[in-house]
């Protein structure tokens, strides 16, 4: 992409309405507008971030056996009546009327939707276990938008539904989501720590939330700190086998947000040099309810011998846009957003020191060629601002990696490439500059 003809509304002042650094940044960056209180515009660069994080949702979720559908943002009252929400629910939820005087409402999540397409669908024990889940826009009409993405009234999420037979398999379910939870949020280069969250709104008496640790947050947790270093499972976790040891690894160590926290067993299981008390920001939420849908709505199947049963049932939340924010808190510096490669909206920035110099737009023309052929995304400022706004606008938006051309190197053959990350710059020949930026990603 040519930032000459890309959309990217850079703001060189900080927006005095940005109380934390991620929206400071998103704002700033061009990646973000609001459009109303807790209601954003996704510009160019924040909508490419926006999808990468969705596609790593989407690979982790299918690796753990989910299975993605969509359903509307529009429901109608009468299916949360059903369930006994609608009344419950309270002011978060946007209720609006149709022209017929129907009542309907903009979903704030969608248990009994999901509850009543797969009660009309599977009549059969030999349809179970399923879990299906979608990425939809959600509106909760919170009494306190704030910090842009990290709390908006309009928000992304990923939620997934799981339907067993018994309680014994919902919990594997569970914990296939649990495991799966800690891979994504690795992949996004982030150490979300489960923790064990009260249930709210949503029900159920199993629930962890997944925290990132930030001054920033919004939620008050205790840990113990040894979490922190704790891998995730790998790529070929077996879904199936018993994961049991594998959450337990996490699940035995203390983790409880301050709902659920319990000061004196805070202060007997974990040594002192050991505690963590600090805020984080909540990018998942995975919940086990039984059958708290599933009875009122009747969602039953017949089990082998005939009876029939109530099916047993999960729900499993990421913050897809909030996510956007969550990375921008946790890999930032002074001058900028540093974004870690999987979710990067172009991996490099190419940056012409001199536009309109034969040489050097002929040598730029050539990388960018190159690059675009070997399948690296790459935002090219071919644009006629001087060197130091080219430079800040880059540390900015935070790509990976920029490569600098100037007629200077252009005479010896040579460019600068600056790691975003670390810092490190280093001259390079323009073939040995291509090789490092086309090897495969490291991890
Ligand atoms: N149905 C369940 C799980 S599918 C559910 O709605 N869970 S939730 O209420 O915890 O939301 C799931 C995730 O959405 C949260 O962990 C959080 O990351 C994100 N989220 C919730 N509210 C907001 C909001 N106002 N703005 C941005 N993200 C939000």
């Amino acid at each position: 992409m040519r930032l000459s003809q890309y959309f990217l509304p850079i703001l060189r002042e900080n927006p005095k309405e940005a109380e934390i650094v991620s929206h400071r940044l998103m704002l700033r960056a061009g990646m973000v507008r609001q459009s109303s209180a807790g209601i954003y515009s996704w510009l160019p660069l924040g909508h490419k971030v926006l999808m990468n994080i969705q596609r790593i949702v989407e690979e982790e979720q299918d690796r753990a056996g989910a299975i993605q559908m969509l359903m509307p943002t529009i429901q109608s009252a009468d299916l949360w009546r059903a369930s006994g929400r609608y009344d419950d629910y309270g002011k978060e939820m946007l209720r609006i009327t149709d022209r017929h005087g129907r009542d309907m409402l903009y979903g704030p999540t969608n248990e009994e939707q999901i509850t009543e397409i797969f009660r009309n669908s599977v009549k059969s024990y030999k349809d179970l276990p399923r879990n299906l889940y979608h990425i939809q826009w959600k509106f909760r009409d919170e009494i306190r938008p704030r910090f842009g993405v990290m709390r908006g009234r309009e928000f992304l999420m990923k939620d997934a539904y799981s339907f067993d037979l018994t309680a014994k398999d919902g919990r594997h379910s569970y914990q296939k989501m649990f495991a799966a939870y800690l891979r994504t949020y690795e992949r996004m280069g982030l150490k979300a720590i489960p923790m064990a969250a009260e249930t709210g709104p949503i029900g159920g008496d199993m629930s962890h939330e997944f925290i990132i640790l930030a001054d920033t947050g919004e939620s008050e947790v205790f840990c113990h700190r040894d979490l922190i270093e704790m891998q995730a499972p790998p790529a070929d976790l077996d879904f199936n086998a018993d994961l049991t040891p594998l959450v337990s690894r996490w699940t035995d160590k203390y983790a409880a947000t301050i709902e659920m926290h319990e000061p004196e067993r805070f202060e007997r299981e974990v040594p002192e040099d050991k505690r963590i008390a600090a805020r984080g920001i909540e990018v998942g939420h995975i919940f086990f309810f039984g059958d708290k849908y599933s009875d009122p709505m009747g969602c039953r199947v017949q089990g082998p011998d005939g009876a029939q049963l109530t099916v047993q049932s999960g729900s499993y939340g990421i913050g897809v846009s909030r996510l956007a924010g969550a990375i921008i808190e946790a890999s930032h510096d002074e001058d900028g957003i540093i974004w870690p490669e999987s979710v990067a909206p172009f991996k490099v920035g190419l940056i012409n020191l001199k536009a309109g110099d034969a040489g050097t737009d002929g040598a730029c023309e050539d990388l960018y060629g190159k690059l675009q052929k070997a399948g690296i995304e790459v935002l090219y400022d071919d644009t006629s601002e001087r060197a130091g706004a080219k430079f800040s606008t880059m540390d900015l938006i935070g790509l990976p990696w920029q490569l600098v051309i100037g007629p200077r190197g252009v005479k010896n053959g040579e460019a600068e490439i600056k790691n975003r990350r670390t810092g490190e710059k280093q001259s390079l020949s323009f073939e040995e500059s291509l090789n490092l930026l086309t090897a495969p990603a490291q991890g």
